[in-house]
């Protein structure tokens, strides 16, 4: 049996190209998405008993996350909603101890929150003990996240609005937090959350401002149990958002 402690939640790179490093890569991929749907499982199994008070899981979605975390770099935010568990298990940001303590709002073990949040509420932080800035430049940043659905997208706007910004003026004392401006706002939302007035307001803008955003919509077919087809025009929101589509050369492209 193997025995999950002894083996990091972080996604691997190999190296070098070789198939047998890919294959490797390809398993632990697998593995992380397996823990995860696990704590998942067992989450609910903890709401469901009365030893959690409320749970949000994120079973369905560990693919596509697991993905996310390969393409995030240090620099990079997320602006995220609450089923980004397995991105964080996959980008090394949290333990499977750490999603349990917050789901049993444990004050001194719950990292994000110190178990004052909802579970799968993230955050990483931005100042030392001293109260100094950290190099965001050096860490994988995650902006602290809200209830409020669609909330997410305003915020992931205006950090990618800041990187642009900060190509274009010098700002000495800008080290800690931007690259020259080259890193990647990433947002994650809800299909169902799409229909929120924020949502479109971010996607026009961003496409008008062209500035380096990334959407990624966890469409599981639901917003709790409002099915797709009455919630999203064309019952997709990929075939919603073609009007915007403008070419892999251009400023939105969507897959
Ligand atoms: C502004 C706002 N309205 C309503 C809610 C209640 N609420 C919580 S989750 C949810 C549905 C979200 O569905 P979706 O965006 O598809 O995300 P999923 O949970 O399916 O991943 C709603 C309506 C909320 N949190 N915020
Ligand atoms: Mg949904």
């Amino acid at each position: 049996m193997t025995d999950f402690d002894t083996i990091p939640l972080e996604v691997t790179l190999s190296p070098d190209n070789s198939s047998e490093g890919y294959k490797k890569d390809v398993l632990h991929d697998l593995w992380i998405c397996l823990i995860s749907r696990e704590a998942s499982i067992l989450g609910r199994k903890e709401v469901l008993n009365g030893r959690a008070k409320f749970g949000i899981l994120g079973d369905g979605k560990e693919v596509p996350q697991v993905a996310m975390a390969r393409a995030f770099k240090k620099g990079d935010w997320r602006s995220g909603y609450y089923r980004d568990m397995t991105f964080m298990f996959a980008r090394g940001l949290s333990t499977v101890e750490e999603f349990f303590s917050q789901l049993y709002a444990d004050t001194e073990n719950d990292p994000f929150s110190g178990g004052r949040q909802m579970n799968s509420h993230y955050a990483t932080p931005m100042m030392d003990d001293e109260g100094d800035w950290l190099d965001q430049t050096k860490m994988y940043n995650v902006s602290s996240d809200i209830s409020c659905t669609a909330g997410q997208m305003a915020r992931a706007l205006g950090i990618a609005m800041a990187s642009k910004k900060y190509r274009k003026l010098n700002i000495p004392s800008g080290v800690k937090f931007s690259d020259n401006g080259n890193e990647v706002s990433f947002v994650t939302i809800g299909d169902s959350s799409t229909s929120e007035g924020v949502f479109w307001e971010t996607m026009n803008a961003s496409s008008i401002m062209k500035v380096p955003l990334l959407v990624a919509v966890w469409d599981d077919g639901y917003g709790i149990s409002v099915p797709v087809e009455m919630q999203t025009v064309k019952g997709s929101i990929s075939k919603a958002l073609e009007g915007f589509l403008i070419g892999l050369s251009g400023t939105l492209c969507h897959f």
